[in-house]
């Protein structure tokens, strides 16, 4: 399970320890103002989870969305993109050299 906290400026998932035992918090990332809903999505497909800064312009960003904008079979993100004039803003998922034909 993932979770946002929106006054504690962090995002974390929670291990689930299964029928016994509390819930153990691991943290995704840190010092991000306003996080609120987050969505889970394996944006390169590999399997594994590695954390990126998409835009450092943005530190706030809210209500962010994994969807293919372009029709590229790739995911991208949408998001509002609060402290930045309150736009509503996409980020292309470009894929890696290795990735390009
Ligand atoms: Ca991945
Ligand atoms: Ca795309």
């Amino acid at each position: 399970m993932n979770a946002c906290k929106y006054t504690g400026d962090q995002m974390a998932w929670f291990e689930n320890p299964g029928k016994t035992g509390a819930w153990e918090q691991h943290s995704l990332a840190t010092g991000i103002g306003e996080t609120r809903t987050a969505r889970v999505a394996d944006i390169n497909g590999d399997e594994t989870f590695t954390a990126h800064d998409v835009d450092a312009g943005v530190t706030a960003p809210t209500h962010g969305e994994p969807v293919d904008m372009d029709g590229d079979g790739r995911l991208d993100i949408v998001a509002a993109a609060e402290n930045v004039a309150n736009e509503v803003r996409w980020w292309r998922n470009e894929p890696t050299a290795a990735a390009r034909p």
